[in-house]
């Protein structure tokens, strides 16, 4: 008798768990933000190979835009990764070391980080990656490698106008 209560207390307790999960919110699909549908302009930027140094200073796009921006790492090895981040002006310092404490699998970027307009996941030697976003209103902005230790010098500005 008591195996029978113990049975069924189990199996209501199963149910209920089962009905919460199924009442739960669906998770959002992915983290990248869906751009509104300016005009589309393609941006590339890559590593100056194996050197801690984006292999441009400035890249530029017009007000308005969907920039989708390209990033390559040319290295050869993989010790260095490396990603790029876009920041509001005057954030960068802080978006770059707030990374570091969210740490590789967040790519180095903390999550809802304010200072955050863009960025890529981290990519090895070799790899490339992209990301799409709206241009943010015209304005210089800077962008960095938030890999630790990289940002003093892996950066540069996005000039949009
Ligand atoms: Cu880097």
């Amino acid at each position: 008798m008591r195996h029978a209560t113990m049975r069924l207390l189990r199996i209501t307790a199963l149910a209920v768990l089962l009905t919460a999960c199924a009442q739960a919110p669906a998770a959002p699909a992915a983290p990248t933000k869906v751009p509104g549908g300016g005009k589309p302009v393609m941006l590339e930027i890559g590593t100056q190979g194996e050197a801690l140094l984006f292999d441009k200073d400035t890249l530029m796009a017009p007000t308005g835009s969907t920039i989708t921006l390209k990033f390559s790492s040319l290295a050869v090895s993989d010790v260095q990764m490396h990603n790029w981040v876009l920041a509001k002006p005057g954030t960068e310092d802080t978006v770059a070391s707030n990374g570091i404490s969210a740490g590789p699998v967040a790519s180095y970027v903390q999550p809802n980080e304010p200072g955050v307009l863009a960025y890529t996941k981290l990519i090895k030697g070799g790899e490339s990656t992209q990301v799409t976003f709206d241009a943010p209103p015209p304005g210089r902005y800077p962008y960095i490698c938030t890999f630790p230790g990289h940002s003093a010098i892996m950066r540069g500005s996005l000039i949009i106008s």
